[in-house]
């Protein structure tokens, strides 16, 4: 794939870029798409009806055991090149800003600073009634299928992800807000740009007139409307854009 001229311009000439990812980023670390997480023994679930907090009250076992499994697969895996290529993007870019809807927290185990993390981290847990944090030692201990929650005597513990239906952390989405109105650049990886709001950062960031950079190996809503999409996975797309970023060019031309 050759990185486009003006693309390089741009990626060259911004100085407060924004990067969004989504489960595509993880997939070459062996992690399946959130649209495939229903695979294997899970293949008969549609992840977006196990994800929402009626599936937990109606069966909370299943739904805590679905992200157990998940879990599970973390233990597993590491970050791969494209992870650590935005790594090395931060360092070209100090002002860089990683918004992420990923909870299995590869970026941050890449060596990413400052990830903001929409929909949470399936690696912590917190009490379904009252949201508090859960100690995962507390976790590790119970012998129950989820746990009881200890803040509240009707609680049980849940992964301190956002379901369907459930608000983003304000904090994280007013972040992501800001850096979208305020940036030059901003490039959605790995997503297929239909989970909301995460999916309006990108045009938020286009109508305040910042390039917008898709990098997908498939079509997406986003892909008419982005400035750039790059067709392809984002374990060699990245580091290639990083490295025509180093040399002032593509190294490939
Ligand atoms: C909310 C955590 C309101 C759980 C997740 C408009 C406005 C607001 C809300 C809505 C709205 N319209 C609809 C809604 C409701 C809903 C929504 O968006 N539904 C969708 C399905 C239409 N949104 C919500 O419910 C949100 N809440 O808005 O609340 C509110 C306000 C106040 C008070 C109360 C309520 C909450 C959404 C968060 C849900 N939680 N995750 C978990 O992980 O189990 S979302 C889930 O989807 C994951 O986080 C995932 O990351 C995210 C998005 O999916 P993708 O990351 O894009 O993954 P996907 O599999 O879809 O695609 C992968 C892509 O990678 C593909 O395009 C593929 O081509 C590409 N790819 C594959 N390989 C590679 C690759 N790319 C690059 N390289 C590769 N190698």
């Amino acid at each position: 794939m050759i990185i486009p001229d003006p693309l390089l311009d741009a990626l060259r000439g911004c100085s407060r870029p924004v990067v969004m990812t989504g489960a595509g980023i993880s997939a070459e670390s062996g992690i399946p798409t959130f649209r495939d997480a229903g695979t294997g023994l899970w293949a008969r679930f549609r992840p977006e009806d196990l994800a929402t907090p009626q599936a937990f009250d109606a069966d909370p076992e299943l739904v805590w055991n679905w992200y157990q499994w998940r879990r599970e697969q973390l233990s597993e895996v590491s970050p791969n090149a494209g992870h650590r290529a935005l790594v090395e993007l931060g360092r070209h870019k100090p002002l860089l800003t990683l918004v992420t809807q990923n909870v299995d927290g590869l970026h941050q185990a890449a060596g990413s600073k400052q990830v903001i993390e929409l929909h949470g981290s399936i690696v912590k847990t917190i009490c379904h009634k009252t949201g508090k944090p859960v100690d995962e030692r507390f976790v590790r201990q119970s012998g129950e299928v989820p746990p009881r929650s200890p803040h509240h005597p009707d609680g049980l513990c849940r992964p301190a992800v956002v379901w369907f239906g459930e608000a983003l952390p304000a904090g994280a989405l007013n972040q992501a807000m800001d850096a979208a109105r305020r940036c030059d650049l901003f490039l959605s990886v790995g997503t297929s740009s239909v989970v909301e709001p995460a999916a309006s950062l990108a045009l938020m960031a286009g109508d305040a007139g910042a390039c917008v950079v898709e990098i997908n190996p498939a079509e997406t809503p986003l892909t008419q409307l982005a400035d750039f999409a790059l067709k392809g996975p984002a374990g060699s797309v990245l580091p290639k854009l990083v490295e025509a970023l180093k040399h002032g060019s593509d190294p490939n031309r």
